[in-house]
């Protein structure tokens, strides 16, 4: 991936490494000299401030673990990144801000325009593990199971051997790993799901065994899909992100990237081929990470979509901002310590009440500005695993569920303003949830039912009485979603 230095002389590149401030932290490594071990698809902000970091600090001592970044359907990634030889910005935003420049990426892949490169990768056998932060949606999950309706899918089943899915990219690479007698490579979701390598092995086998049964057996047999806990807040980039770096560095970045200071990541012990030593870089390896992820989910997740709803109704922009509203603040911290510490299983050396204050405190980060929007897209797919599973359990064990069905209501009147100011929505189920939307007149019991039909999102829980009775007061309660109404559906 070498840049050619006449034409980006002010471009972040190898070249310019040795230029630029003495402030600025960069790799310990020469960049050049890695050797690729990972393939990681969807290469996001996320991957980037986050894995990609981790993996930073493992090179100097281990260059044979450099990931090759492949995303799958959008070439702006690769675009920006490879005439920099991979290299960008990351801007850690804590009481005192540091900018460090990370060269873990070696090589970038579009899938769609570079398809047979992206097989050739993971058919490589010096590439160990595939690491994947796709986000919700992109699993193609309908409740547990894969979803076969699902239009990439649908194109896999009759093109395996040109893959538009993940699902159908992993899948790929391990049959031709198993044709050449290859070690599989050990698969490894990054994303926000509870259990998430559980529900990615089931969607990879139940993909497998209708394109190929015996290579379903294979995998079954072979391949560990380990699940992992991931944490660290990361507003996306803008315009003054992009000004600030490009000021301070003196060259020209054209994807920094941003977060808070505190970052976790917890992985399952369980790998099929080598893996990085990854608890060299402050990465704790378990053996049981169910409630790690829960409670992370549950909590931090949990608290930051009520934030997005139910402060976007309050016209409110960002996290730190909506904290600041008394109102806001004081119920998102109610409802972790009433409603949803009461009806979790958490690891036994976690303690509730220090890890919400240090989420609130985290929430309350004045060098960040999260943007509640970002936070609020694709809400049919985060609610099920944010808030509808910590109300499931409530319900299952007797607790109160009206709190926890604010912010859901919240969410439903969110999408009817969306969907009256003409305003698009980010979510997978965009068509449907701005048709019900717009069919929204103001009657709860009307408009709550026509959300409620979305069993991709409700189901089995529509069908608990005391739940719709909740859910239907919560979003009587928000009246016409406006700023004055949601703060006194807040004081009720
Ligand atoms: C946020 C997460 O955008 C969102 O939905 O809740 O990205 C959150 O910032 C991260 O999970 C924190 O680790």
């Amino acid at each position: 991936m070498a840049s050619t230095t006449s034409n980006h002389a002010n471009r972040l590149s190898e070249w310019s490494l040795a230029s630029l401030p003495a402030s600025v932290i960069k790799p310990a490594y020469e960049t050049g000299r890695t050797r690729i071990g990972i393939v990681h698809i969807g290469i996001g902000a996320f991957h980037r401030a986050h894995q990609a970091v981790y993996i930073d600090d493992l090179l100097a001592d281990r260059p044979d673990w450099a990931i090759c970044g492949v995303s799958l359907h959008s070439a702006e990634v690769s675009q920006a990144l490879t005439p920099q030889d991979g290299l960008y910005t990351l801007l850690l935003l804590g009481q005192q801000t540091r900018l460090r420049v990370i060269g873990s990426i070696r090589e970038l892949l579009c899938a769609r325009d570079e398809q047979a490169a992206v097989l050739t990768r993971l058919a490589d056998p010096a590439v160990c593990l595939v690491t994947l932060t796709i986000t919700e949606k992109g699993y193609c999950l309908t409740g547990d199971n894969l979803d076969v309706t699902h239009p990439d899918i649908v194109h896999d089943f009759a093109s395996p051997e040109s893959p538009r899915s993940a699902i159908g990219y992993i899948v790929a690479g391990l049959r031709s790993r198993r044709r050449q007698g290859l070690i599989p490579y050990t698969v490894l979701s990054c994303d926000n799901l509870a259990d998430n390598g559980h529900r990615l092995r089931r969607a990879v086998l139940q993909y497998a065994q209708r394109i190929d049964p015996r290579l379903a057996d294979w995998i079954e047999a072979k391949v560990a899909f380990p699940c992992s806990m991931v944490d660290s807040i990361t507003p996306a980039t803008d315009d003054a992100l992009r000004d600030r770096i490009n000021g301070e560095l003196g060259y020209t970045d054209a994807w920094p990237i941003q977060r808070e200071t505190y970052s976790q990541w917890v992985i399952e012990d369980r790998f099929c081929n080598d893996r990085p030593p990854f608890e060299r870089v402050g990465v704790t390896m378990s053996h049981d990470i169910a409630g790690y992820d829960r409670a992370k989910l549950r909590f931090l997740n949990g608290a930051h979509s009520t934030l997005a709803y139910l402060g976007s109704l309050m016209n409110i922009e960002t996290v730190a901002d909506a904290m600041d509203e008394p109102l806001l603040a004081s119920f998102v911290e109610h409802l972790m310590r009433k409603a949803i510490a009461p009806a979790i299983a958490l690891p036994g050396n976690l303690d509730a009440s220090a890890y919400i204050a240090a989420i609130l405190e985290r929430f309350r980060n004045p060098a960040i500005r999260h943007r509640l929007l970002q936070i609020a897209w694709d809400g049919s797919q985060k609610l099920p695993v944010r808030l509808l599973s910590t109300i499931a359990d409530a319900r299952a064990i007797g607790q109160p569920i009206d709190m926890l069905c604010l912010p859901i209501a919240g969410w439903m009147q969110f999408v009817r303003r969306q969907a009256h100011n003409g305003v698009a929505l980010v979510d997978p189920l965009d068509d449907a949830l701005s048709a019900i939307g717009r069919s929204c007149t103001g009657d709860a019991q009307a408009d709550v039912d026509a959300f409620l039909k979305l069993d991709n999102v409700f189901a089995p829980l529509s069908e608990d009485a005391a739940f719709v009775h909740a859910l239907r007061a919560a979003y009587a309660a928000l009246d016409d979603g406006s700023p004055a109404s949601v703060a006194r559906a807040l004081t009720m």
